[in-house]
């Protein structure tokens, strides 16, 4: 149902601003997809569009750590190593205006804080605060082009056969107001085990779609050429691409 909902919210957005599907991903067009996405959601279906708020009394004491091993490429150790100061969050693909945000930028830019909700597929959930910048605000700065279907979080992190994590949304989905870059976890940068120094959080949908240790947003038409095609490492083996919660 909710399903339903947010994916028929997210047409019309978009058919709203793009009549002829043409301009949709344009600076301008992209950015008011995005503004009226946000003001469908809340006026259509309220807060059921939105993941849940907690307050500060809910957060987690406790918040397993649930992923494949924190990275251990030269790359990784070496910008850990150097407190993430040379690190820079690449976008790029299918948009007009490729990024390379370096920490403090991230840092300047961070418009959200909130208390959410995660809910690993595995059966467990956690409550913790998370601050840091809207996915859509760094979209818009790298202008995604009209072909722009979906975006793609690659990991630093791989599994035992060297198979990289990797993860997928919809520009719909990245453009939902609580999907999130996240810097911060309970009002500390996020730590090495984390995902540090920028995961995705994605409150409206599984775990399994919250990235960790994000080094390259790369916006794309279709996800077959990536990893065996289904959107993300674990959709590779099996899981739904769609996760809503
Ligand atoms: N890069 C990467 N991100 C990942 C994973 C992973 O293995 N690698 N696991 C996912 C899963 S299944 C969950 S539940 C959460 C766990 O996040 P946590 O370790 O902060 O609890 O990270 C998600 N993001
Ligand atoms: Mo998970």
């Amino acid at each position: 149902m909710n399903r339903k909902i947010f994916l028929a919210s997210g047409a019309a957005a978009l058919a709203a601003c793009s009549p002829i599907g043409t301009k949709l991903n344009n600076s301008a067009g992209f950015h008011s997809a995005l503004e009226s996405a946000e003001a469908l959601n809340e006026r259509v279906i309220g807060t059921r569009g939105r993941a849940r708020l907690y307050s500060p009394a809910d957060i987690s004491a406790d918040f397993p750590v649930n992923s494949l091993d924190t990275p251990s490429t030269g790359e990784y150790e070496r910008l850990a190593a150097n407190g993430f100061r040379s690190y820079k969050l690449v976008v790029d693909g299918l948009v007009d205006h490729p990024q390379a945000l370096p920490l403090a930028h991230l840092q300047h830019l961070s418009n959200v804080d909130e208390i959410t909700r995660h809910d690993c597929v595995e059966g467990w959930s956690a409550i913790a605060r998370w601050q840091g910048v809207r996915l859509s605000t760094i979209l818009a700065m790298a202008a995604p082009k009209p072909q722009a279907r979906y975006v793609v979080f690659h990991s630093y992190d791989s599994d035992g056969n060297g198979t990289l994590y990797y993860e997928s949304l919809s520009l719909e989905q990245a453009a939902h107001p609580q999907t999130l870059l996240a810097l911060r976890q309970n009002a500390k940068p996020i730590t090495p085990d984390r995902g540090a120094p920028v995961r995705l959080k994605v409150p409206t949908q599984l775990g399994y779609k919250s990235a960790k240790w994000v080094r390259r947003i790369e916006v794309v038409a279709s996800m077959r050429p990536l990893g065996s095609g289904k959107g993300g490492y674990w959709e590779d083996q099996g899981y739904e691409w769609y996760a809503g919660i």
